[in-house]
C-alpha cells in the first residue's frame, strides 16, 4: 500500500514500512509541510500493527539536506526564531523516532546534511550507499548542530571526532562513517536498495517487544549507572521472558528450526 502526500510517500509491504522524503529537485529539503506529513505517516506507522520495523530513505540522489533553507527570511533577522522550529518541529521528530517502538532504519542513499544527517542519527540502524555522505553542514551557514546531533555525534564516535565534524562541516564518505561506527555497513549502490530490504525483512520478522525493550535500555544506559542499568535489564527480561516470541524462540531452538516470531 502506497500513500501519497506532497512531500513524502509511506510505503508498507508486509511488516515493513518506508518513508521516502521525496523532495528530490531540493535534495528532499525539509518543509513546514514535510514535518507535518512526516507527523501523519509516523502515525499511521505506529497505529498499524502489522508494521514492525521502519525504514527513511531520500528519493532521487539524495537522503535529506536538511531545512529548506529557502523558507528562512533572513532579511529581517529580528523576527526569525529558529529556536520555536526545533521546538515545534525538530525536536518532537528526534524524539519519537529515537523512542519509536519497531526499530528503525536510515537507508542513506545519498548526501545527508545539516538536520538531514542528525535525522538519520536518530534511527536504530545506518545503512548507507557508497556514494553516501553525512556533513554537519551548519557550521557553512553560520548555524549549530541541532535535531540531535549535538548527543548523538559525541557518544557515537568520541568528543574530539564530533568536534572536527562540527567545526569544519566537512563530507564525512560513507566508508568513514562505517569505519567509525556510524553506519552498520555501506553496500555498493546498485545492491543498495536491495539490501536495505535484506535487513528491513530481518527486523520486520524479529522479537519486536524484545527489540523494543532492547532499544529502551540501550538509550537509557547513558543516563544510568551500573547498579540502575542491572534493575531496568531485570525488569526487561522480565517482560521479554513472558512474551510468546520468547516461548517461540526457546521451542525452535529445541526443534532445531528458525523462530517464527510474531512480534508480542
Ligand atoms: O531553520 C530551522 O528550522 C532550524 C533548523 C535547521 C536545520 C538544518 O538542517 S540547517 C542546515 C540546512 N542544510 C544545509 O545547510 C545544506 C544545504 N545544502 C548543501 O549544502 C548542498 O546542497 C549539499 C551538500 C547537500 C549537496 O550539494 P550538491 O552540490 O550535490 O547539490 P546542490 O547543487 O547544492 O543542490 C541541488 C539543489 O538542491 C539546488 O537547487 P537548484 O540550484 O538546482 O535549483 C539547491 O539549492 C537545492 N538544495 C540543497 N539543499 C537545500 C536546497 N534547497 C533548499 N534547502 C536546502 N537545504
Amino acid at each position: 500500500m502506497t500513500t501519497k502526500y506532497q512531500n513524502i510517500r509511506l510505503e508498507i509491504a508486509g511488516s515493513v514500512a518506508t518513508i521516502v522524503l521525496s523532495r528530490p529537485k531540493q535534495l528532499n529539503a525539509i518543509s513546514a509541510g514535510t514535518h507535518e506529513e512526516l507527523r501523519d505517516a509516523l502515525d499511521c506507522v505506529e497505529n498499524d500493527k502489522h508494521v514492525r520495523c521502519l525504514v527513511l530513505t531520500g528519493e532521487g540522489r539524495a537522503f535529506c539536506s536538511g531545512q529548506d533553507l529557502t523558507e528562512r527570511n533572513v532579511s529581517d533577522r529580528s523576527k526569525l526564531d529558529l529556536g520555536a522550529s526545533l521546538e515545534a518541529n525538530y525536536n518532537p521528530l528526534v524524539r519519537r523516532l529515537a523512542a519509536f517502538p519497531v526499530p528503525t532504519i536510515a537507508a542513506v542513499n545519498g548526501p545527508a546534511a545539516g538536520a538531514g544527517a542528525n535525522i538519520a542519527l536518530a534511527c536504530d540502524i545506518i545503512l548507507m550507499a557508497r556514494s553516501a555522505y553525512l556533513q554537519q553542514a551548519f557550521a557553512r551557514i553560520g548555524l549549530v548542530p541541532d535535531a540531535g546531533g549535538t548527543w548523538f555525534l559525541p557518544r557515537l564516535v568520541g568528543l574530539k571526532l564530533a568536534l572536527a565534524m562540527c567545526l569544519f562541516a566537512d563530507r564525512i564518505p560513507a566508508e568513514d562513517c562505517e569505519r567509525m561506527g556510524i553506519a552498520w555497513k555501506v553496500f555498493d549502490d546498485d545492491l543498495f536498495a536491495a539490501e536495505v530490504a535484506k535487513h528491513a525483512a530481518i527486523l520486520g520478522a524479529g522479537p519486536t517487544l524484545a527489540y523494543r525493550l532492547t532499544k529502551q535500555a540501550l538509550m537509557a544506559s547513558g543516563m544510568n549507572d551500573l547498579p540502575a542499568q542491572l534493575d531496568l535489564e531485570r525488569d526487561s527480561q522480565r517482560q521479554a521472558g513472558r512474551s510468546r516470541d520468547f516461548m517461540e524462540g526457546v521451542m525452535a531452538f529445541r526443534e532445531k528450526r528458525l523462530p517464527r516470531f510474531q512480534g508480542d
